[in-house]
């Protein structure tokens, strides 16, 4: 059970504490920056049995995963467009597991999902660093989680970004490929 918790959550759960600087909202865009790379430089070279891999028992494959972040990373970028743009609004929630068990994540090579999140991560970073104070404090409103800051949300996808990252990493790390 522990070992089963780990693996789902190799650099922890996602948590924001303390004060939000200038300093850590820059980190948080320079990371969602450097994601796209990061995730093509971890799934370089796999065939297409090992992109087929659950990155645990029971878990997504690799391919999953990157379609997964794509799917994940556009849902994001929507709510952030929405929050700069509509007071508060009410963010749709989406069902991950089914998405992720559609064809366009189960067959599609991970190359098209790369491109996209190349794509999408560079209009993000553009806007994310043109926000002034007040934008960085919008809001959404979540049906699950109530109201929360755009900068939660931006700290939240850095952290998703690298959270995948290390499942696939991990994976190659225990398979030695
Ligand atoms: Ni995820």
């Amino acid at each position: 059970m522990e070992q089963a918790r780990d693996a789902r959550f190799p650099i922890g759960k996602f948590r924001l504490e303390g004060e939000v600087t200038l300093e850590r909202r820059r980190e948080w865009i320079a990371r969602i920056a450097a994601a796209p790379a990061r995730f093509r430089a971890a799934v370089a070279d796999l065939t297409d049995e090992q992109l087929d891999t659950a990155y645990r028992e029971g878990g997504w494959t690799v391919r999953q995963l990157i379609h997964h972040l794509a799917d994940s990373h556009m849902n994001a970028y929507v709510r952030v467009k929405l929050a700069l743009t509509e007071e508060s609004p009410t963010v749709k929630t989406y069902d991950e597991a089914l998405w992720a068990s559609l064809p366009d994540s189960t067959i599609t090579p991970p190359a098209v999902s790369l491109t996209i999140l190349e794509a999408l991560h560079a209009r993000w970073v553009d806007l994310l660093e043109s926000l002034d104070d007040a934008q960085w404090h919008r809001t959404i409103r979540h049906p699950e989680w109530g109201e929360i800051p755009l900068e939660s949300v931006v700290a939240q996808y850095a952290w998703h970004g690298d959270h995948h990252i290390a499942h696939v990493a991990a994976l190659r790390d225990r398979m030695r490929w």
